[in-house]
């Protein structure tokens, strides 16, 4: 086995005792790794997958999903000079634990090589491909980091699978802003129309897993997601920024937000509901691209005023606008018609806005309280 450097986590160790670094499981892994010895003397064949862009808030609620299963999880992340683990912090425990069932592993999706070597110690059945620089207003910014990260990680995740010879299912986590200026609703066979640099990268990689499929016969899957929303979104997406300010508003902490586009509209779900159809699409008998999404339409100025509510409090009295957040192409209206995933996959999302908003509103006040 090679001797890869360790692998930090930040959080308590599975004994309770703080953990500032902690061995990587990229020694222990293998080929072998599918058998669990678990049970004394008896053989169980467990499945392996393995997730891209696990740190991420999709990452960390299907890992927990298909921990939950009983998969064994390996997940890619980035050597970063602080913690970017905290997401997953929960579900980390030492790999010298007989019991532990997540393994980490650094990789970038700059860095094709390390890919397929993974990919070849791993040995997946089902690869998640999460990862992606994520942001669309940044995307503005760093059109080329974007292109290459979000677009051609996709490339190299792919080409990795192939040159390894890894039968290993693949769900690319392609994107509704793939749709931008499509009007709405917007199914499987709505044209793409897309008005940033990640979204056009987004379309590159859909038409990549595609051409994968369709080339080589791998089971592939495109998972064209609307937004989704969670307690765990990034703080600088625009759901996520305003249930902040809003528990930092009503516990005394904050005075005002400041916002860009009020008007947008877009189709908010829960995100551990996708994470779910993301897992159905690879236990189907075909590969195929599916869209998922809520139906609803509301717009970003409906989340805040919803959002303020929920404390009892009039948000025209706080938010601000800085054009800043504005973004050079916008996406206005974006409403997803999810009927092929309810019909193929049984999926449906339960969570609609006005809930989701009430979830992540409480759990920022939770936390801005603790
Ligand atoms: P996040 O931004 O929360 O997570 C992105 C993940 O990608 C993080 O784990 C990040 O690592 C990782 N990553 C970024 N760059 C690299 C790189 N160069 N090499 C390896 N890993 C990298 O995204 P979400 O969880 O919200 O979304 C998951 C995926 O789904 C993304 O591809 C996104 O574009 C797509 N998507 C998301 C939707 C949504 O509404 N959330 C809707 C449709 C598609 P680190 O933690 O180190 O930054
Ligand atoms: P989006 O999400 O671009 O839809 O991409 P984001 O939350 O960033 O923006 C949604 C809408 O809100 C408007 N907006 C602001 N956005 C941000 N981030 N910050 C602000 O201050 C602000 N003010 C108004 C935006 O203009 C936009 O119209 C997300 C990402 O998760 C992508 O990776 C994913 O593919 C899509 O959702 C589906």
């Amino acid at each position: 086995m090679t001797g890869d450097i360790d692998v930090r986590v930040r959080g308590q160790h599975a004994h309770g005792t703080n953990l500032a670094t902690i061995n990587t499981c990229t020694d222990t892994v293998g080929a072998d790794s599918i058998v669990s010895t678990k049970q004394q003397g008896e053989v169980v064949s467990e499945k392996i997958a393995l997730v891209t862009g696990i740190t991420g808030q999709d990452g960390s609620y299907l890992a927990e999903q298909l921990l939950d299963k009983g998969y064994l999880v390996h997940g890619l992340i980035r050597r970063s000079s602080t913690f970017n683990t905290a997401r997953i912090e929960h579900l980390y425990r030492d790999p010298h634990d007989p019991e532990a069932r997540l393994f980490l592993h650094y990789g970038d999706l700059t860095d094709g090589t390390r890919l397929a070597s993974l990919l070849e110690r791993i040995g997946p059945q089902e690869i998640y491909h999460l990862g992606a620089q994520s942001h669309v207003r940044v995307s503005f910014d760093e059109p080329e980091f974007t292109g290459d990260v979000t677009g051609l990680g996709t490339t190299r995740l792919l080409e990795a699978i192939r040159m390894a010879e890894v039968p290993a299912r693949f769900y690319q986590a392609s994107s509704s802003e793939m749709f931008g200026a499509t009007p709405p609703p917007q199914d499987e066979q709505a044209k793409f129309y897309p008005r940033s640099p990640y979204a056009v990268a987004k379309v590159y990689a859909y038409w990549m897993v595609r051409n994968y499929r369709e080339a080589y016969g791998m089971f592939a899957c495109n998972g064209i997601l609307f937004n989704h929303e969670s307690p765990r979104r990034g703080e600088t997406f625009v759901t996520r920024k305003i249930t902040m300010a809003v528990a930092a508003i009503a516990t005394g902490r904050a005075q005002e937000l400041y916002l860009g586009n009020l008007d947008a509209k877009r189709d908010w779900g829960f995100a551990p509901e996708y994470t779910d159809a993301m897992w159905r699409m690879l236990q189907a008998d075909e590969p195929d691209d599916y869209v998922v999404a809520t139906g609803t339409s509301y717009s970003v100025g409906d989340f805040v005023r919803m959002a303020f509510e929920h404390v009892g409090l009039d948000w025209e009295k706080y938010v601000k606008f800085d054009p800043r957040y504005l973004r050079p192409t916008e996406v206005d209206d974006l409403i997803g018609d999810a009927t092929k995933a309810r019909e193929l996959l049984g999926w449906q999302a339960s969570v609609l806005p006005p809930e989701l908003v009430g979830i992540m509103v409480d759990a920022d006040i939770a936390a801005a309280s603790a």
